[in-house]
């Protein structure tokens, strides 16, 4: 049987990092082999670059870090696939939805939400994208912003609306949105039982591995 790709979505302090850990353990300890990734991979030569961005330490035209974002999937893209063919789980913290929603929240005129998703064009589909929503008061009480690149209000409030727009697109089945309001423990009930329905369906209709 096929590895699934599953991935985590979400605003910032959404609960994204902790759940796809506690996602990883649970899928291990049930004899699962799983990869664990997260976009941006800061890694790599072209994630350091998204690095210096996020935190300030360097400017790039909006096209220009949109692209690297891209480039930082795509230089994983094969190995993804490969893993995925080979049996292994893939269980990323944020993807192309992310791609997409951040770049198009900056208003530049050119690029916009179907702008940003072509360069993503051909890249593993997810099986599930677990998206953990909270409103942006209930992540304000989970501490102040941080000091990276996309940390305010105003971006976080565009970002919500976009995610929500991208959520009634043509991609909208890929979506199983989960109130990440409540306990971790809460939480991780939910996103389990989200994620085995996802893996038992790849299974039980033998679905191929599908591409954006
Ligand atoms: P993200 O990766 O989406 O930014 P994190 O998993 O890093 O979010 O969580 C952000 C902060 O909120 C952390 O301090 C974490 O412990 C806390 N947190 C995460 N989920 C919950 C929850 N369900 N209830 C309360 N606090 C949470
Ligand atoms: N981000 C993340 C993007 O703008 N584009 C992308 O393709 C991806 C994957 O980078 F503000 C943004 C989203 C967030 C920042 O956040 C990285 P974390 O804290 O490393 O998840
Ligand atoms: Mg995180």
């Amino acid at each position: 049987m096929r590895g699934k790709l599953i991935v985590f979505e979400g605003l910032d302090r959404a609960g994204k990092s902790t759940q796809c850990e506690r996602l990883v353990e649970s899928l291990r300890s049930e004899g699962h082999r799983v990869r664990h990734m997260r976009f941006p991979d800061r890694s790599t030569p072209i994630g350091q670059m998204i690095n210096d961005y996020l935190k300030g330490q360097s400017e790039q035209e909006d096209h220009v870090i949109h692209l690297l974002f891209s480039a930082n999937r795509w230089e994983a893209a094969t190995s993804i696939r490969a893993d995925i063919e080979a049996g292994t789980t893939i269980v990323i913290d944020r993807y192309y939805y992310s791609g997409c929603v951040y770049s198009a929240a900056k208003n530049n005129p050119i690029l916009n939400l179907e702008w940003a998703r072509h360069p993503e064009e051909g890249l593993p589909r997810p099986d599930i994208c677990i998206f953990l929503d909270i409103s942006p008061a209930d992540a304000a009480k989970r501490g102040g912003f941080g000091g990276e690149k996309y940390e305010n209000q105003q971006m976080q409030d565009r970002v919500r609306q976009l995610f929500s727009q991208l959520q009634s697109s043509s991609e909208k089945d890929d979506f199983a949105t989960i109130d990440a309001g409540g306990s971790l423990d809460e939480v991780q009930l939910n996103v389990l039982q989200v994620a085995w329905r996802a893996i038992e369906r790849v299974d039980a209709e033998g679905l191929p591995l599908r591409f954006v």
